[in-house]
């Protein structure tokens, strides 16, 4: 089936005197298109077509791949590694609703198609996996390892986070249960007070340190080698830590983030450690939780190094339907006033939230996230006017990892009308965060393997360090500095789509359909 079948290497070729395939690339020439705008004096705007000629090449030798997970044992680290497994093996389980087949719902890579173009000779849309754009990695040919502050192996785990079924955990049980993390870094200061009965796996030391550095930087080449792994990608899904504060002289550049590293400061996180051995590493890591780990001396370090950094915090459920809800009533011409968001979940992401610092660290993430789209509309809002926005996450463990959200939006709409949304959403918060994981380590990977340069240039060179290209997948998405920060979740799909389509030569994805319009 669609769902379990690995997908033929390149469906598709490109015939255009500007694509070339090689045995190792795919060259492109492609011309950018953009608007440049000026104002006059009098506040009238010109806009002038832009041309800019860019050459894409992609690697197309697909590599073997590791996954290092920071938190395997949580919750979405035991439930992506079970989830692997079925579908590689292509398990199927019973259930009180029937038979149930391992899928990768809810990866926009492994779920969704694209527009490949309209049939030459019906005029038809065709259609094609977004996994088959460009040669990805299938995440059925993945290897998974990483790290816990908690020893249990990752068949327990997956026990203690109660998300799947028991029939589906019985298939899967004897192979994890030979998953054992790797020790990890803890510094109990920088998550709650109330996780402290599970770090029983520490490596020694509670202050940042270049043996930290070190040793993660040694768990990587170890497990790539006794892998025989191509490429490793790091992504952090464990616990939200709270804020570090940016300090001058502490972690304001990258020489001085790795002077407090060795000095051993206190406001070094585990998470920022653990970016910095990746960054070193040329690692690619990206961060899954809201907290602030990608601090501005991370950031030049990773461009220092040439390596791929990616964040923050995974947009799953209440963020991703407010990222396209809001997006809709603004584009719609409808002025949103304001928004509430409850949460109340039961899971350990949830008991870690009830303390203060790691909430805050969250709500910052989750209240940002319309503020690109408002700042668009001078039509609805004044300047720096923005809807009143509230964010509640309330911690009931009798709901386990079956997290409610519940949203209202309130707007404004014709000649002084109202209109009110109300949403209750209910899933299993680590089943919509799983399929996030893989889609951001495939595209990280296939970001890895894309260069760039423009005509006049002798030699190409990667995309930026921060991989904004990850924002479709994130809530609080990193972006090189200086450039601006886009929630709109369209705008971020349309990104990803269009960045694939023009590496191997292909225009952006078109609504106009004159085909069907002028005859
Ligand atoms: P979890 O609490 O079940 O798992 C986190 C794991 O990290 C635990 O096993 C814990 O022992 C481990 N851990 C804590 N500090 C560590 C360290 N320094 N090194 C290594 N391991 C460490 O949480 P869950 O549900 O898996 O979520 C993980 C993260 O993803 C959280 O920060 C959460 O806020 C974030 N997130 C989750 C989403 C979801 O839908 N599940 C969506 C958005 C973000
Ligand atoms: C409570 O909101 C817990 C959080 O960890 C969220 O479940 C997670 O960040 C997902 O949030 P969202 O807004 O993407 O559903």
């Amino acid at each position: 089936t669609a769902d379990s079948a690995q997908s033929p290497k390149e469906l598709f070729t490109v015939n255009s005197p500007n694509v070339v395939y090689t045995d190792d690339h795919i060259k492109s020439k492609y011309i950018y298109r953009t608007t440049a705008v000026s104002k006059s004096a009098d506040g009238k705007f010109t806009a002038t077509p832009k041309e800019t000629t860019y050459d894409f090449q992609v690697d197309r030798k697909v590599p073997k791949v590791g996954m290092m997970l920071v938190g395997w044992g949580g919750n979405n680290g035991s439930t992506v590694t079970a989830g692997i497994i079925a579908n590689r093996r292509g398990l199927v389980w019973d259930t009180k609703e029937g038979r149930q087949a391992a899928n990768y719902y809810g990866s926009v890579i492994m779920g969704s198609t694209i527009k490949l173009g309209t049939d030459a000779e019906t005029n038809e849309e065709i259609n094609i996996p977004f996994h088959d754009v460009l040669p990805m990695v299938h995440p059925n040919d993945i290897v998974v390892g990483g790290w816990d502050i908690s020893s249990m192996n990752i068949a327990a785990s997956m026990d203690r986070a109660q998300v799947l079924e028991p029939t589906l955990k019985a298939l899967v049980y004897k192979e994890m249960s030979l998953m054992k993390p790797l020790p990890s870094i803890y510094y109990p200061d920088f998550i709650a007070a109330n996780q402290e009965d599970r770090a029983d796996n520490v490596l020694p030391g509670s202050k940042a340190s270049m043996a930290h550095v070190e040793q993660i930087r040694t768990d990587i080449r170890t497990f790539k080698a006794e892998n025989k792994l191509d490429k490793v990608i790091v992504l952090w899904t464990a616990n939200t830590e709270r804020y570090a504060d940016i300090i001058p002289g502490v972690n304001d550049t990258a020489d001085n983030l790795m002077k407090a590293i060795e000095q051993g400061h206190e406001e070094v996180s585990p998470s920022t450690v653990f970016s910095v051995a990746c960054i070193l590493e040329k690692t690619a890591f990206i961060n899954g939780s809201p907290q602030n780990t990608f601090v501005p001396g991370a950031i030049q370090l990773a461009e220092k190094h040439d390596s791929f950094i990616g964040g923050d915090d995974f947009k799953s459920g209440q963020t991703k339907m407010k990222s396209a809800l809001v997006d809709f009533l603004i584009n719609a011409g409808i002025k949103l006033t304001s928004i509430a968001s409850y949460n109340h979940l039961g899971n350990n992401d949830g008991k870690n939230l009830s303390s203060q610092k790691q909430f805050r660290s969250k709500e910052i993430s989750k209240s940002n996230v319309v503020d690109d789209m408002v700042a668009a509309n001078s039509v609805l809002y004044a300047k720096d006017e923005h809807p009143d926005h509230t964010v509640v996450i309330k911690y009931m463990p009798a709901v386990g990892d079956n997290k409610r959200a519940l949203d209202e939006y309130y707007a404004q709409i014709f000649m002084g009308g109202h209109q009110t949304i109300s949403i209750f959403n209910v899933c299993e918060d680590s089943l919509l965060a799983s399929p996030l994981i893989i889609d951001l380590v495939l595209v990280a990977e296939m970001m890895t393997r894309i260069q760039w340069k423009t005509e006049s240039a002798a030699e190409y060179k990667g995309f930026h360090s921060v991989l904004s290209i990850l924002s479709y997948m994130l809530k609080a998405p990193l972006t090189p500095p200086g450039t601006p920060v886009v929630n709109a979740l369209a705008k971020q799909r349309s990104a990803l789509t269009n960045i694939f389509r023009a590496c191997v030569g292909l225009q952006p994805e078109s609504d106009m359909t004159l085909e069907h319009k002028l005859f």
